[in-house]
């Protein structure tokens, strides 16, 4: 399956300093991870496109997607599989019509308003979260818990990936509410062993 989300790597380019983002990646998917979203809310769109040239470099043979998060020019002037949006972030329909064909679309969704705006027909998968308040991401909506993580994903047509707060030992909580998978930044990008910390996730 090209849209595996069993263990979603999220980047995130403080929390991967110690190791570098192209060493924490390279070790993330040897320790399992199966989708990468390049994530970096400061760096320029050069810059980000030269870091995701990279990492697809790195992704390259391994069958683990490269997907951008919000920047529409970053996902097509790098090659990138696909793209990830917010509520607020580039359009959907305008995403899907410039992206090549088979490329993959993701939006976040944090109640039930938004999953029935959402253009469910031209997406991929929906990001649910947080399920719990996390510090890696700055003014996030109100966390949803594993009850509103059920719901949402019950009530969902696509494959979802939960996101917000989320270590190993979540896993089968995330799994029994109905979630495809399991996003994370921190629990992988700020460990001192990435690769472990990968492989400590135990999805399906
Ligand atoms: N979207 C909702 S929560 C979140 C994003 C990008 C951050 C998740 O980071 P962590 O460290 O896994 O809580
Ligand atoms: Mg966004």
């Amino acid at each position: 399956m090209r849209c595996n989300l069993s263990l979603y790597l999220v980047t995130d380019p403080d929390l991967c300093r110690g190791h570098g983002l192209e060493s924490t990646v390279a070790a993330a998917v040897r320790g399992g991870v199966t989708m990468v979203q390049l994530r970096d809310k400061h760096a320029s769109d050069t810059e980000m496109i030269a870091q995701a040239i990279r990492l697809k470099e790195i992704l390259e043979g391994s069958g683990v997607p490269l997907i951008i998060n919000d920047r529409l020019s970053v996902a097509l002037e790098s090659g990138a599989d696909g793209l990830h949006v917010g509520q607020s972030d580039t359009a959907v329909h305008e995403a899907r019509d410039a992206m090549k064909p088979g490329a993959i679309i993701g939006l976040s969704i944090n109640s039930l308003d938004e999953l029935a705006a959402a253009p469910v027909e031209i997406l991929d998968y929906i990001g649910l979260g947080p399920v719990f308040a996390t510090p890696s991401k700055q003014n996030h909506a109100q966390p949803i818990g594993f009850e509103g993580l059920a719901t949402l994903a019950q009530a969902s047509p696509l494959p979802s990936v939960a996101i917000g707060g989320l270590k190993a030992e979540h896993c089968r909580s995330v799994r029994e509410a109905g979630a495809h998978g399991i996003a994370v930044i921190s629990a992988i990008c700020g460990q001192t062993d990435p690769e472990q910390a990968a492989r400590s996730f135990r999805f399906t």
